[in-house]
């Protein structure tokens, strides 16, 4: 049983053979149909109708979620012809003798395949006739894939071990994750059991990723002090513009750091905030300069600093790092200077 099916039928609709043809010439055309030259080339070109379902250029309510059973049954009638149905960014299989995976299907007139989808492309995408004189003239749709998980009323995820409580918070909104940190900075997880609460300061493991709000350094600050026992965090997408040299100052044992995709420029002097850091992950940031400070500075523990994205990074700012390799097991710049660093 299919969790969903559509019904496309591809057809050709000749108006010139239409009994209203005389009353459209005179409404649409303001001309006398008595008179009317109706063997004009582009006249006639212009009353074939090239759609699906009877629509020209969007077939409504094609929709469906990523991952259900998807079951495409294709019709051609009409003139004689061929459609190449064309759908972009998910595949299908096609059984005949043998299984067949593409994304054009040869569609005769007066013959019907069912084609059979489990979409993984979430978006709103084109599907449409291949033949030139078919798509130019409405003979093409969009369908669209949801993700449904996307809708759903997202809960902390939470792995509680004995010496190690991960809680991830990655998906909830701003105003749900700061009911999660009460007053006590005890963190709320729903369990299938029941309630419970676990002091923050128990915990080591934290993603509180896509959080704006967090990309205030005062509201950053104060929410890790909560913390000290953190041990790997992650901050993607959280609109930082900086990383302030105190940030991490209550964090004595973090280790590892995710700042993806957030907006910093520079990093502090002095190598601070990568005290205790071995792992720092910088990537898809602004960054114009690293400072050599920042990975041979106070504590000297960096082993792995990913710079890759920061497309800002310039060969000179590369050339002036003094990198400890020492202690520096491994270092990616960004894209285009992987080759300088690997060189030094
Ligand atoms: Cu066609």
């Amino acid at each position: 049983m299919a969790d969903k099916e559509f019904s496309l039928l591809f057809y050709i609709t000749d108006e010139n053979l239409s009994h209203y043809i005389d009353e459209n010439i005179r409404e649409f055309a303001k001309a006398d149909p008595e008179t009317f030259n109706k063997k004009d080339k582009s006249f006639v070109e212009s009353n074939r109708m090239n759609h699906i379902n009877g629509f020209l250029y969007h077939v409504p309510e094609l929709n469906m979620e990523r991952g259900e059973l998807v079951r495409w049954h294709l019709f051609a009638e009409g003139e004689e012809d061929i459609h190449a149905v064309h759908f972009h960014a998910n595949a299908f299989v096609h059984q005949s003798s043998s299984e067949n995976k593409g994304d054009v299907f040869d569609l005769y007139t007066g013959r019907h395949s069912t084609l059979l989808m489990r979409p993984d492309a979430v978006g709103e995408w084109l599907l449409h006739c291949h033949v030139n004189t078919h798509v130019d003239i409405g003979m093409v749709t969009t369908y669209t894939v949801h993700d449904q998980t996307a809708l759903c009323k997202p809960i902390c995820v939470s792995y509680i071990c004995t010496s190690n409580t991960h809680i991830d918070c990655s998906l909830l909104g701003i105003g749900e994750r700061m009911h999660l940190l009460n007053n006590k900075y005890q963190v709320k997880v729903q369990l299938k059991e029941g309630v419970i609460f676990v002091p923050a300061s128990s915990i080591t493991q934290l993603d509180l990723s896509h959080n704006p709000a967090l990309g205030n350094v005062e509201i950053l600050k104060k929410t890790l002090s909560k913390f000290p026992l953190l041990h790997t965090l992650w901050l993607n997408n959280v609109n930082m513009m900086n990383l302030p040299g105190d940030l991490f100052d209550g964090n004595k044992l973090l280790k590892v750091v995710h700042l993806q995709n957030n907006h910093i420029q520079y990093l502090p002097r002095y190598g601070r905030p990568t005290g205790s850091i071995e792992v720092l992950d910088l990537r898809h940031n602004k960054l114009k300069s690293v400072s050599p400070n920042v990975l041979v500075g106070r504590g000297r523990r960096l082993k792995r600093l990913d710079l890759r994205g920061n497309n800002d990074l310039t060969p000179r700012c590369l050339n002036d790092l003094h990198v400890d390799w020492r202690t520096m097991k491994f270092c990616v710049a960004s894209d285009k200077f992987e080759g300088i660093l690997k060189s030094m």
